[in-house]
């Protein structure tokens, strides 16, 4: 899985809330750029974690998280990655497999037309674009992420790069432990992108669909994936008319920033879609 679209995915989102943040010591610090201080930093975030509603389950998967390496090593190769902002839609389209994405997505299609004309009918999107994004996060659920969701939130939460983005999706991770839609041991992509369409924690409680009413959003279900992303897509503008210069546009430039990947997913959901 190519990795720029963690760098990308998320900043088209404002943060999912507003952090509640207590007095902090004078020699608190606030990040860090190595595994040094990250157990008395995660002390320190215990705090504020339970400031904003994390319960016990939370601070326990917190105080076990560790300092993960390799979400540090895939951060800093998509910092300088960069190439989707300058790469031409052909290219991205090869790359990232298209025509296999359009094969696969017509017959999940066909394989799903009742649930995905339900989600047409309560959201207004159409199964296109949805399928496009499930097929491009992780090949239709094949490969979701290898790392640990709550090490991998707080390691970046933590890192100084854009600590102050990713500080209120760890609280949000902490508390989808606390309710249940995620495990300590959940696996997911290197900032602790989860499911079948790699959801930051903090748009799993901000648009996460509970479809089957056990009380949480559970995203690697795949079926509340699939809801939860057409409600990310109709909150950020998603209709049924999403090519470039239509209004539906704007639901599929709130899910990822770089143009060329938008421009891939208007084209591919065209393209499963028949259209
Ligand atoms: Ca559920």
């Amino acid at each position: 899985m190519t990795s720029y679209k963690t760098m990308l995915k998320g900043f088209g989102a404002a943060a999912a809330f507003a952090l509640t943040l207590g007095a902090t010591s004078a020699h608190a610090q606030s990040c860090g750029n190595s595994a040094a201080g990250f157990d008395q930093w995660k002390q320190q975030f215990a705090g504020v974690a339970q400031q904003n509603g994390v319960g016990s389950r939370g601070i326990q998967a917190l105080m076990n998280a560790r300092y993960n390496d390799k979400t540090i090593r895939i951060d800093r190769a998509a910092q300088k990655g960069g190439s989707a902002f300058t790469m031409s839609l052909d290219t991205f389209l090869n790359k990232r497999g298209g025509a296999s994405i359009v094969r696969t997505g017509k017959q999940k299609l066909a394989q799903n037309k009742a649930m995905f004309d339900d989600i047409q009918n309560r959201y207004g999107v159409t199964p296109g674009p949805i399928l496009a994004i499930w097929g491009m996060e992780t090949g239709f659920g094949g490969f979701m992420g290898s790392e640990n969701v709550v090490s991998s939130a707080a390691t970046i939460a933590y890192d100084c790069r854009r600590s102050d983005f990713f500080k209120p999706h760890l609280i949000a991770a902490l508390r989808l432990v606390d309710t249940g839609g995620l495990s300590p041991n959940s696996r997911g992509a290197g900032h602790g992108e989860y499911g079948h369409t790699q959801f930051l924690a903090g748009n799993i409680l901000r648009y996460g669909v509970d479809v089957n009413g056990d009380g949480h959003v559970d995203l690697s279900n795949m079926r509340e994936a699939m809801y939860s992303t057409a409600n990310f897509l109709r909150q950020h503008g998603m209709t049924a008319n999403y090519q470039q210069g239509q209004a539906g546009y704007r639901g599929i430039q709130g899910w990822n920033a770089a143009p060329v990947y938008q421009q891939a997913i208007a084209q591919l959901g065209a393209q499963i879609e028949g259209r």
